[in-house]
C-alpha cells in the first residue's frame, strides 16, 4: 500500500529555527500523527537546505568551513524538531551524497531533451530569497519586492529551465484540481502569479563556489538553490536508487509551507520540473499564512525572533508546568492560533493566555473534577452500569466527526475549536446536573451516570487531541489508567471503559501560570535573536480607601444563555444567575468567545452599575475580565461556587 507522503520544506540553516519554521514542522507533525491514527502507514520528511549561497557567507562571516557550520546546524534543527515532539521519518539534508547524484541526473535529463538550455542572464538577484527579479518586477529603489533588502545586478552566462513551456498545463492542472493548491486564497494567488506569464527560471549561477556543480560543464558555476531544493522531495524517496519501489511513497500526499515560498517555487516550478521528468504531482500543497510580532513582521533586526524552545521553557518555569506539558502546550498555542487564510499574531501573552485559560481552566480542569469526584464519591472506581446519556454521546460523536473534517483540511484552529466544544458540554451538563448535589440526596446512581459522561469526554479527548498534544494525550489516558491512547476511531466509542475499572488519583498537568513568562533570552546553540521583552505593565491609578471599593458589589454569575447581540460584531447577551436572580447584561466579548463556549462558566459581574441600555438591550451590571492587549480574557473562580458568591 502506498505510504501517506507528508513533507515541510527544508529549512535554510543560516539561522537557527524560530517560531515560523515550528508551525509549519508541527503542523506537519501532527498531520502525520493524524493520518497514522486514522491507520495510514506515514512517510513524514524534513530536513535543511545548506547549499545556499547565503549559507555559505554565514559561515565565512563566522570564520567557520561551511561543511562544519551545516553539520552543526543540521544537528541544531533536528534536535529542536526532537525536543518539540515532532517524530519525522526522514531528516534529508542536501549535502547528502544521495541528493547530489538526484539534482544532477534531473539537471542532465532536462538538459538533453531541452527543457534546460544555456543561455546568458543580466538581471536583479536578491541573496536573501535566492531569487532573480525581472526588470519589471523591480521599482527604482532596487530593492526585492519580497524582503525589502537591497538588490544585486548580475550578468552572466547561465542555463534556463523552460518554465514558459508549461504554464498552460499548470493552469489547467490547478483549474481541474481544488485540492491541489490549499487554502483557497493560496490557489487564487497562484493562479494570479500564473496568469502574469511564465518567464523561463535561471538554474545555475556562477561565482558561488559552494553548492552542486553543473553537471559536465564545470565552468557554469553550480544549480541554483531553489532548483536543488525542490528535489529532495524526490530524493528521500529513493527515486533513482530504488528502482519503481520509490512509488510506495511518491507522490506525496500533502507538503506543507508559508505562503511565502507556495506560488512561485511550490506551486509553479515545482510541479512544472515533475510534469518535464513525466513524474505524478503532488496530491496537495498547502501554505500556512505569517506570524507577525506586533503587528510586525519577524526579524532579526527587529529583534522579534522568538527561538521555540525557550519559549517553552520559559512557560514550565513560571507555571511549573513539567517539560514535556510545556512543550505540548506551546504546540497547543502555535496551532490553536495557527495563521492559516491570513497572518496571526504570536505573542507571550496569547500564549499565556490560551495555557491558563484552554489547558488549565477548560481540558485540565475537566480532568482533574472528574477524577477528584470519582474518587471522593466511589473510591476511584468506574461505577456498575455507567452509561453516557445519549444526547450526550450523540454530541461527543458528533464533535469528533467535526475534529476529523478540520484536521483533515489542515484546519487546526477550527479543529481544536470544535474539540473544546465537548468540554464545554461536559461542564454545563456538571452544572445542570450537579452530579454533588445528587450525592447529597443520596442519588449515587444518577451521580455515577453524570460522571462517567465526563470520564468519557476525557479519553475521547486523549485520542481526539494526539496529534497536536501526543505527551498529555498520553497523560491524561494515564490518569484514566487506560493502557494507551485510543486511536481515532476507537475514541469515539461510548462507554468504553468497564465498570468497577479503577481511576488513577488525578495530578493537575497544567499547573496555572501566576507570573508572567520569562522573556527568553538568546538562543543558546543558535544563532537566534532575542525577542521582543514583554510589555511593562500599565502604571498604577491613584490608591482608592476601602470605603471607596466597598461600594462596589462584585458576584459571581453563572452565564445561563449566550447570544450575539444583532448588528454588532463585539457584544454578546448574557442571560445570568446571580444568586436566585436573573440579570441581563452586554458584554463586548464576541469577538474572543462564541456564545457556546461560555455557556455554564462563572464570572465576576459589577451588579450595582447603574443599568445601561446597549442596542435596545437593557444591561443590568458588567463583566470583569482581562484586558490582555484588548482581547478580553474571562475570569472564573478557581472551583465551581453557589451563584451570588460575594467577591471582596
Ligand atoms: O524558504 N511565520 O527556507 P526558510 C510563519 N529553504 N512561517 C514562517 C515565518 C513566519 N514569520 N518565517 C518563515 C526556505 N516562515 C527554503 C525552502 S523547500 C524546497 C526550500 C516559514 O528556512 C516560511 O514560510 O527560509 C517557510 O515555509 C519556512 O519558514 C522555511 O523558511
Amino acid at each position: 500500500m502506498k505510504r501517506y507522503y507528508i513533507t515541510t520544506p527544508i529549512y535554510y540553516v543560516n539561522s537557527a529555527p524560530h517560531i515560523g519554521t515550528a508551525l509549519t514542522t508541527i503542523v506537519a507533525d501532527a498531520c502525520a500523527r493524524f493520518q497514522k491514527q486514522r491507520g495510514r502507514e506515514v512517510y513524514f520528511l524534513t530536513g535543511t537546505d545548506e547549499n545556499a549561497p547565503k549559507v555559505h557567507r554565514v559561515a565565512q562571516e563566522r570564520g567557520v568551513p561551511t561543511q562544519q557550520f551545516v553539520d552543526e546546524m543540521a544537528e541544531v534543527f533536528a534536535h529542536t524538531w526532537r525536543a518539540l515532539h515532532i517524530e519525522y521519518d526522514v531528516f534529508i539534508r542536501t549535502t547528502e551524497a544521495r541528493h547530489t547524484r538526484v539534482v544532477s541526473e534531473v539537471f542532465r535529463r532536462l538538459r538533453e531533451q531541452g527543457d534546460i538550455y544555456k543561455g546568458s542572464y543580466q538581471g536583479w538577484y536578491c541573496i536573501a530569497c535566492e531569487t532573480f527579479f525581472a526588470s519589471s518586477k523591480i521599482d527604482q529603489s532596487r530593492t526585492c519586492p519580497d524582503c525589502s533588502k537591497p538588490l544585486e545586478w548580475r550578468d552572466e552566462p547561465c542555463y534556463y529551465f523552460r518554465l514558459s513551456a508549461y504554464e498552460a498545463r499548470l493552469r489547467e492542472h490547478i483549474l481541474a484540481n481544488p485540492q491541489f493548491v490549499q487554502p483557497e486564497v493560496r490557489r487564487n494567488e497562484t493562479l494570479g502569479f500564473i496568469g502574469e506569464g511564465l518567464q523561463d527560471v535561471a538554474v545555475s549561477r556562477t561565482g558561488a563556489d559552494w553548492g552542486v556543480p553543473v553537471p559536465d560543464d564545470p565552468d557554469s558555476g553550480v544549480v541554483y538553490v531553489w532548483f536543488d531544493a525542490l528535489l529532495n522531495y524526490l530524493t528521500a524517496t529513493g527515486w533513482l536508487e530504488r528502482g519503481e519501489n520509490y512509488l510506495d511513497t511518491w507522490p506525496p500526499d500533502l507538503q506543507l509551507m508559508g505562503k511565502d515560498i507556495l506560488p512561485r517555487f511550490h506551486a509553479t516550478i515545482w510541479p512544472a520540473m515533475l510534469m518535464a521528468l513525466g513524474l505524478p504531482l503532488p496530491e496537495r500543497l498547502y501554505g500556512h499564512g505569517w506570524w507577525i510580532v506586533n503587528q510586525q513582521k519577524m526579524s532579526k533586526s527587529l529583534g522579534n525572533v522568538y527561538a521555540p524552545l525557550e519559549v517553552a521553557q520559559s512557560l514550565a518555569q513560571a507555571s511549573g508546568c513539567e517539560q514535556p506539558y510545556a512543550i505540548d502546550a506551546f504546540r497547543y498555542y502555535l496551532l490553536r492560533e495557527m495563521p492559516t487564510d491570513s497572518d496571526a499574531e504570536f505573542s507571550l501573552e496569547g500564549f499565556e493566555a490560551r495555557y491558563n485559560g484552554d489547558l488549565a481552566n477548560d481540558l485540565g480542569n475537566l480532568l482533574h473534577r472528574t477524577l477528584s469526584m470519582m474518587h471522593r464519591y466511589f473510591g476511584g472506581r468506574v461505577p456498575q452500569d455507567a452509561r453516557v446519556d445519549a444526547s450526550i454521546a450523540d454530541l461527543f460523536a458528533q464533535q469528533a466527526a467535526r475534529v476529523t473534517e478540520a484536521f483533515e483540511a489542515v484546519d487546526y484552529p477550527r479543529g481544536l475549536r470544535e474539540a473544546w466544544q465537548i468540554i464545554g458540554a461536559v461542564n454545563r451538563y456538571y452544572d445542570e446536573q450537579a452530579p454533588w448535589t445528587l450525592m447529597k440526596q443520596g442519588n449515587a446512581e444518577r451521580a455515577g451516570q453524570v460522571l462517567y459522561a465526563g470520564l468519557i469526554a476525557a479519553r475521547l479527548l486523549s485520542g481526539l487531541i494526539e496529534p497536536v498534544m501526543p505527551q498529555v494525550a498520553r497523560a491524561i489516558a494515564q490518569q484514566l489508567n487506560l493502557s494507551a491512547v485510543p486511536c481515532w476511531s476507537d475514541a469515539t466509542v461510548m462507554n468504553a471503559i468497564p465498570s468497577g475499572h479503577l481511576l488513577q488519583e488525578p495530578t493537575p498537568i497544567f499547573p496555572r501560570l501566576q507570573t508572567k513568562t520569562k522573556t527568553p533570552t538568546e538562543a543558546q546553540a543558535a544563532p537566534a535573536a532575542t525577542p521582543t521583552p514583554l510589555k511593562e505593565p500599565k502604571p498604577m491609578p491613584e490608591p482608592i480607601t476601602i470605603d471607596d471599593f466597598k461600594r462596589l458589589q462584585i458576584r459571581i454569575a453563572t452565564i445561563k444563555a449566550a447570544e450575539p447581540v444583532p448588528k454588532s460584531n463585539k457584544l454578546l447577551k448574557l442571560t445570568l444567575d446571580v444568586g436566585g436572580e436573573e440579570r441581563t447584561i452586554v458584554a463586548g466579548i464576541a469577538e474572543d468567545y462564541a456564545p457556546d463556549q461560555i455557556v455554564g462558566k462563572q464570572i465576576p459581574v459589577l451588579v450595582n452599575l447603574q443599568p445601561a441600555l446597549i442596542r435596545g438591550i437593557v444591561s443590568e451590571g458588567m463583566m470583569l475580565a482581562a484586558d490582555v492587549d484588548g482581547k478580553a480574557v474571562l475570569l472564573h473562580p478557581d472551583r465551581a461556587v453557589p451563584s451570588g458568591s460575594v467577591v471582596r
